[in-house]
Protein backbone atom coordinates (compact mmCIF):
# COMPACT_ATOMS: atom_id res chain seq x y z
CA UNK A 1 0.00 0.00 0.00
CA UNK A 2 1.32 3.03 -1.10
CA UNK A 3 1.88 5.83 1.73
CA UNK A 4 -0.32 8.31 0.35
CA UNK A 5 -3.43 5.38 1.25
CA UNK A 6 -2.02 4.99 4.10
CA UNK A 7 -2.24 8.46 5.47
CA UNK A 8 -6.19 8.40 3.69
CA UNK A 9 -6.57 5.96 5.82
CA UNK A 10 -5.25 6.94 9.29
CA UNK A 11 -7.18 10.06 8.78
CA UNK A 12 -10.87 8.33 7.53
CA UNK A 13 -10.09 6.53 10.59
CA UNK A 14 -9.54 9.30 13.25
CA UNK A 15 -12.95 10.96 11.74
CA UNK A 16 -14.70 7.29 12.06
CA UNK A 17 -13.57 7.24 15.89
CA UNK A 18 -12.95 10.53 16.64
CA UNK A 19 -9.54 10.37 17.80
CA UNK A 20 -6.94 12.35 17.23
CA UNK A 21 -3.85 11.41 15.38
CA UNK A 22 -0.33 13.61 14.90
CA UNK A 23 0.13 15.97 12.07
CA UNK A 24 1.50 13.72 9.08
CA UNK A 25 3.76 16.23 7.70
CA UNK A 26 5.88 15.91 11.30
CA UNK A 27 6.53 12.13 10.03
CA UNK A 28 7.15 12.72 6.63
CA UNK A 29 7.52 16.23 4.85
CA UNK A 30 4.75 16.15 1.30
CA UNK A 31 3.48 18.68 -0.99
CA UNK A 32 0.11 19.98 -1.64
CA UNK A 33 -0.18 18.06 -4.57
CA UNK A 34 -0.09 14.75 -2.71
CA UNK A 35 -2.12 16.70 0.07
CA UNK A 36 -4.81 16.65 -2.46
CA UNK A 37 -3.77 13.01 -3.36
CA UNK A 38 -4.11 11.83 -0.24
CA UNK A 39 -7.49 13.82 0.14
CA UNK A 40 -9.39 12.30 -2.44
CA UNK A 41 -8.16 8.91 -1.45
CA UNK A 42 -9.61 9.89 2.46
CA UNK A 43 -13.06 10.69 0.44
CA UNK A 44 -12.68 7.21 -1.53
CA UNK A 45 -13.25 5.37 1.61
CA UNK A 46 -16.52 7.35 2.27
CA UNK A 47 -17.63 6.29 -1.50
CA UNK A 48 -16.65 2.74 -0.59
CA UNK A 49 -19.44 3.30 2.47
CA UNK A 50 -21.83 4.59 0.42
CA UNK A 51 -21.28 8.13 0.53
CA UNK A 52 -22.36 10.22 -2.31
CA UNK A 53 -20.16 13.78 -3.01
CA UNK A 54 -23.11 16.34 -2.32
CA UNK A 55 -20.80 19.18 -2.81
CA UNK A 56 -17.02 21.79 -2.54
CA UNK A 57 -15.97 23.87 0.62
CA UNK A 58 -13.86 26.57 0.36
CA UNK A 59 -11.36 27.47 2.90
CA UNK A 60 -9.29 29.95 4.59
CA UNK A 61 -11.26 32.54 2.53
CA UNK A 62 -11.16 35.41 4.96
CA UNK A 63 -8.55 37.44 6.52
CA UNK A 64 -9.34 36.13 9.61
CA UNK A 65 -9.61 32.48 9.13
CA UNK A 66 -5.88 32.71 7.58
CA UNK A 67 -4.89 34.84 10.56
CA UNK A 68 -6.76 32.39 13.41
CA UNK A 69 -5.32 29.16 12.05
CA UNK A 70 -1.77 30.30 10.81
CA UNK A 71 -1.84 29.75 6.65
CA UNK A 72 -2.00 31.78 4.04
CA UNK A 73 -3.48 30.09 1.70
CA UNK A 74 -6.88 29.20 -0.02
CA UNK A 75 -7.83 25.54 0.48
CA UNK A 76 -11.06 23.47 -0.72
CA UNK A 77 -12.41 20.32 0.55
CA UNK A 78 -15.41 17.91 -0.76
CA UNK A 79 -18.49 17.39 1.34
CA UNK A 80 -20.34 14.45 1.55
CA UNK A 81 -23.80 13.10 2.26
CA UNK A 82 -22.85 11.95 5.86
CA UNK A 83 -21.81 15.60 6.80
CA UNK A 84 -25.38 16.76 6.40
CA UNK A 85 -27.41 18.18 9.77
CA UNK A 86 -30.37 19.57 9.54
CA UNK A 87 -31.15 22.12 10.63
CA UNK A 88 -32.42 22.77 13.86
CA UNK A 89 -30.81 19.04 15.01
CA UNK A 90 -29.05 18.32 17.22
CA UNK A 91 -25.09 17.50 17.17
CA UNK A 92 -23.58 14.75 19.54
CA UNK A 93 -20.18 16.02 20.70
CA UNK A 94 -19.37 12.57 21.22
CA UNK A 95 -18.90 11.74 17.03
CA UNK A 96 -16.71 14.77 17.27
CA UNK A 97 -12.81 15.41 18.44
CA UNK A 98 -12.48 18.71 19.29
CA UNK A 99 -15.48 20.64 17.12
CA UNK A 100 -15.65 23.93 16.03
CA UNK A 101 -18.40 26.10 14.53
CA UNK A 102 -18.60 28.96 11.69
CA UNK A 103 -20.61 30.95 9.53
CA UNK A 104 -20.80 30.11 6.11
CA UNK A 105 -22.77 30.77 2.83
CA UNK A 106 -23.72 28.53 0.50
CA UNK A 107 -24.34 28.69 -3.04
CA UNK A 108 -26.70 25.80 -5.01
CA UNK A 109 -25.34 24.72 -8.06
CA UNK A 110 -28.42 24.79 -11.01
CA UNK A 111 -26.05 23.61 -14.18
CA UNK A 112 -23.20 21.49 -14.65
CA UNK A 113 -19.86 23.40 -14.58
CA UNK A 114 -16.68 21.77 -15.72
CA UNK A 115 -14.27 24.80 -16.09
CA UNK A 116 -12.99 27.58 -14.56
CA UNK A 117 -15.86 30.84 -14.64
CA UNK A 118 -15.43 34.11 -13.95
CA UNK A 119 -17.77 35.90 -10.38
CA UNK A 120 -20.16 37.16 -13.30
CA UNK A 121 -20.07 33.96 -15.07
CA UNK A 122 -20.71 32.24 -11.65
CA UNK A 123 -24.21 34.11 -11.24
CA UNK A 124 -25.96 32.52 -14.24
CA UNK A 125 -24.92 28.82 -12.66
CA UNK A 126 -26.69 29.29 -9.37
CA UNK A 127 -30.00 28.95 -8.54
CA UNK A 128 -30.42 29.92 -4.79
CA UNK A 129 -28.01 30.73 -1.85
CA UNK A 130 -28.49 30.29 1.93
CA UNK A 131 -26.82 30.95 5.63
CA UNK A 132 -24.74 28.18 6.02
CA UNK A 133 -22.78 26.93 9.10
CA UNK A 134 -19.66 24.45 9.08
CA UNK A 135 -18.86 22.69 11.96
CA UNK A 136 -15.25 21.67 11.50
CA UNK A 137 -13.04 19.18 13.18
CA UNK A 138 -9.17 18.54 12.63
CA UNK A 139 -8.64 15.21 12.87
CA UNK A 140 -4.98 16.73 14.21
CA UNK A 141 -4.19 17.17 17.84
CA UNK A 142 -4.64 20.44 18.89
CA UNK A 143 -6.61 21.44 16.07
CA UNK A 144 -2.70 22.21 14.77
CA UNK A 145 -1.64 21.73 10.89
CA UNK A 146 0.14 23.00 8.11
CA UNK A 147 -1.08 23.30 4.67
CA UNK A 148 -0.80 20.41 3.22
CA UNK A 149 -1.75 19.11 6.74
CA UNK A 150 -5.02 20.50 6.78
CA UNK A 151 -5.69 19.59 2.48
CA UNK A 152 -5.05 16.20 3.24
CA UNK A 153 -7.57 15.66 6.32
CA UNK A 154 -9.95 17.22 3.98
CA UNK A 155 -10.10 20.93 4.86
CA UNK A 156 -10.97 19.73 8.60
CA UNK A 157 -14.57 19.41 7.16
CA UNK A 158 -17.12 17.56 9.47
CA UNK A 159 -20.60 18.73 9.12
CA UNK A 160 -22.39 21.60 7.86
CA UNK A 161 -26.29 22.30 8.00
CA UNK A 162 -27.94 24.69 5.63
CA UNK A 163 -30.96 27.22 6.25
CA UNK A 164 -33.82 26.95 3.91
CA UNK A 165 -32.42 28.03 0.11
CA UNK A 166 -33.37 31.80 -0.98
CA UNK A 167 -33.86 33.15 -4.32
CA UNK A 168 -30.55 34.63 -5.59
CA UNK A 169 -30.18 38.40 -4.33
CA UNK A 170 -28.76 41.20 -6.40
CA UNK A 171 -25.75 41.46 -4.43
CA UNK A 172 -23.97 39.34 -1.75
CA UNK A 173 -21.79 42.10 -0.81
CA UNK A 174 -21.86 43.87 2.22
CA UNK A 175 -24.26 41.63 3.95
CA UNK A 176 -23.60 41.08 8.06
CA UNK A 177 -22.88 37.65 9.18
CA UNK A 178 -23.53 36.61 12.80
CA UNK A 179 -22.67 33.48 15.23
CA UNK A 180 -24.47 33.29 17.75
CA UNK A 181 -24.83 30.89 20.94
CA UNK A 182 -28.71 30.96 22.16
CA UNK A 183 -29.05 35.29 22.03
CA UNK A 184 -25.71 36.01 22.48
CA UNK A 185 -23.27 37.08 19.43
CA UNK A 186 -20.23 35.16 19.04
CA UNK A 187 -18.75 37.08 16.08
CA UNK A 188 -19.73 39.37 13.42
CA UNK A 189 -18.48 39.47 10.30
CA UNK A 190 -19.26 40.30 6.68
CA UNK A 191 -19.65 38.77 3.45
CA UNK A 192 -17.03 41.38 2.07
CA UNK A 193 -14.63 39.48 4.07
CA UNK A 194 -14.98 36.33 2.00
CA UNK A 195 -12.73 37.45 -0.80
CA UNK A 196 -13.69 40.90 -1.25
CA UNK A 197 -17.40 39.26 -2.44
CA UNK A 198 -18.92 35.59 -2.17
CA UNK A 199 -19.22 34.85 -5.84
CA UNK A 200 -15.59 35.36 -5.86
CA UNK A 201 -14.83 31.97 -3.60
CA UNK A 202 -17.06 30.54 -6.06
CA UNK A 203 -15.37 31.26 -9.04
CA UNK A 204 -12.58 29.91 -6.94
CA UNK A 205 -14.23 27.07 -6.34
CA UNK A 206 -14.87 26.10 -10.30
CA UNK A 207 -10.86 26.98 -10.96
CA UNK A 208 -9.72 24.57 -8.22
CA UNK A 209 -12.22 21.82 -9.09
CA UNK A 210 -11.95 22.06 -12.88
CA UNK A 211 -7.97 21.76 -11.53
CA UNK A 212 -8.06 18.50 -9.67
CA UNK A 213 -10.69 16.71 -12.22
CA UNK A 214 -14.22 17.17 -9.98
CA UNK A 215 -17.05 18.50 -11.94
CA UNK A 216 -20.03 20.77 -9.89
CA UNK A 217 -23.32 18.68 -10.69
CA UNK A 218 -26.92 20.54 -10.44
CA UNK A 219 -28.14 20.51 -7.23
CA UNK A 220 -24.26 20.44 -5.76
CA UNK A 221 -23.53 22.98 -2.33
CA UNK A 222 -20.66 24.96 -2.45
CA UNK A 223 -19.61 26.54 1.30
CA UNK A 224 -17.83 29.95 0.08
CA UNK A 225 -15.34 30.22 3.48
CA UNK A 226 -16.17 31.60 6.70
CA UNK A 227 -15.84 35.30 7.02
CA UNK A 228 -15.00 35.35 10.62
CA UNK A 229 -12.96 32.88 13.42
CA UNK A 230 -14.50 29.87 14.65
CA UNK A 231 -15.37 29.08 17.97
CA UNK A 232 -15.17 25.34 20.16
CA UNK A 233 -18.44 23.73 20.72
CA UNK A 234 -19.65 22.99 24.22
CA UNK A 235 -22.57 21.04 25.62
CA UNK A 236 -25.95 22.93 25.62
CA UNK A 237 -25.10 25.49 23.27
CA UNK A 238 -27.40 26.59 20.65
CA UNK A 239 -26.00 27.88 18.12
CA UNK A 240 -27.82 29.83 14.92
CA UNK A 241 -26.25 31.70 12.26
CA UNK A 242 -27.98 34.42 10.89
CA UNK A 243 -26.79 36.75 7.31
CA UNK A 244 -28.40 39.72 6.09
CA UNK A 245 -30.95 39.05 3.74
CA UNK A 246 -30.40 35.35 3.34
CA UNK A 247 -32.04 33.70 6.94
CA UNK A 248 -31.23 31.46 9.52
CA UNK A 249 -30.13 27.75 10.43
CA UNK A 250 -28.76 26.57 13.66
CA UNK A 251 -28.37 23.15 16.03
CA UNK A 252 -28.02 21.88 19.29
CA UNK A 253 -25.16 20.45 20.90
CA UNK A 254 -25.56 18.02 22.87
C1 LIG B 1 -9.71 24.59 8.03
C2 LIG B 1 -11.02 24.89 7.34
C3 LIG B 1 -11.16 26.32 6.89
C4 LIG B 1 -12.93 28.07 6.26
O1 LIG B 1 -14.13 28.33 6.14
O2 LIG B 1 -12.05 28.95 6.18
C5 LIG B 1 -12.56 26.65 6.55
C6 LIG B 1 -9.73 24.88 9.50
O3 LIG B 1 -9.91 26.04 9.91
O4 LIG B 1 -9.53 23.92 10.28
O5 LIG B 1 -13.43 25.83 6.52
MG1 LIG C 1 -15.42 26.70 6.60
Amino acid sequence: MSTLQTWAQRLDQAAMQATAIPQLSLQQAFDLDEAYAIQALNIEQRKQRGQALVGLKMGFTSQAKMKQMGVSDLIWGRLTQDMVLGDAEVLSLSKFIHPRVEIEVAFRISERIDRELSAEECKGKVDAVCTALEIIDSRYENFKFSLEDVVADNCSSAAFVLGPWKPVPDTLNGLNMGLYNRETLMEMGSSDGIMGDPWASLAAATRLAQRYGEILEPGMVILAGASTAAHFLEPAMQIKGAVDGLGACGFQVA
